[in-house]
């Protein structure tokens, strides 16, 4: 029997449900994600392994999820789309994945014309249909198929997990043969570290609201396996000194509860405890900074 192999980017406007998919097929929170804007900054991959089944190949699928496709008007917005760019390059794949509750807009057709030009076979995700009433969905899957080519249109939820198997059985059909890319327990390529520091991120955007998304980089300092427990130490940057308050909060309470939900789910993560400590730090215009944007960039750490 063959093996099928290959990767798959996750491409789509902000907030349409990328991280969630990927986290869903992976079956692991390889991705963060909240409902704020500029959630996830760089590609991650996630990998599936997939049994063959009643005379279908197994095989191995190297997921990509991407940051939103957005307007490039800062440093840190251009890294973000050059990380798109490259994500559709080296694929063999294209899942674009968009709201279907919602309506086609500019935002839907900077990503189209992306996905367009890269050329190559493309799924399209009419995703969060838990949302939207069954005798709906047929006109929209109508409205799409004018739009392109698609080689497949197939409605999911990736939160609820709604045609997910459907999903990685024609995923795994359309990918050629190839070689198993990464080893069976390797369930991403981000190091522990670089989880630890978005799992941290997560919790300043779920917990605070406004601009702070956009002014928010969380950098490890200190990541030390003692024999009892893991320490790690980690500074919060944002821009300006309101910010700061803000993630300190009244005697200190908002960066004990981003530290607490952090550090609970960084002790899952690694399975062991953790001792975590939190500062914040103000770097004005950090997002122009373009010795602070490459030092974000683990790639290139
Ligand atoms: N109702 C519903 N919400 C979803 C679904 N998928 C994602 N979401 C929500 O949409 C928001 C954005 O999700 P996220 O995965 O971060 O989107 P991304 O920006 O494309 O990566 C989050 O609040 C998710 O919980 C879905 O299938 N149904
Ligand atoms: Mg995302």
């Amino acid at each position: 029997m063959s093996f099928h192999s290959g990767f798959v980017s996750i491409i789509g406007r902000p907030n349409a449900g990328k991280s969630t998919l990927l986290n869903a097929l992976v079956g692991e929170k390889v991705a963060i994600v909240t409902e704020k804007p500029q959630t996830t900054r760089t590609r991650i991959q996630g990998m599936l392994n997939v049994k063959p089944q009643r005379g279908r190949a197994g095989g191995q699928i190297v997921f990509i999820d991407t940051p939103g496709v957005h307007r490039p008007d800062s440093r840190l917005n251009r890294k973000m789309m050059q990380e798109i760019h490259a994500a559709l390059e080296s694929r063999d794949l294209v899942l674009l994945i968009v709201d279907a509750a919602d309506r086609i807009g500019p935002a839907d057709e900077q990503v189209l014309e992306l996905v367009k030009k890269s050329g190559g076979a493309v799924f399209l995700l009419l995703n969060k249909i838990d949302k939207l009433q069954k005798d709906k969905l047929l006109p929209i899957i109508e409205k799409y198929s004018k739009l392109h080519d698609f080689q497949e249109i197939i409605p999911i939820s990736a939160m609820k997990g709604e045609n997910l198997d459907v999903l990685i059985d024609k995923i795994i059909r359309a990918l050629p043969d190839g070689p198993r890319y990464f080893p069976e327990d390797q369930f991403t390529d981000q190091p522990e570290k670089v989880l630890a520091a978005e799992i941290i991120r997560e919790k300043v955007l779920l917990k605070t609201s406004k601009e702070l998304p956009y002014a928010t980089a969380v950098v490890i300092e200190q990541f030390e396996d003692t024999p009892k427990l893991t320490r790690i130490a980690a500074a919060i940057f944002c821009e300006r000194s309101g910010q700061k308050g803000i993630l300190i909060g009244k005697g200190g309470q908002m960066l004990k509860d981003i530290g607490t939900a952090a550090r609970l789910e960084l002790e899952s993560l690694l399975g062991r405890k953790v001792y975590l400590e939190l500062f914040v730090k103000v770097k004005a215009g950090w997002r122009e900074s373009a010795s602070f944007v490459d030092e974000l960039d683990w790639r290139r750490q």
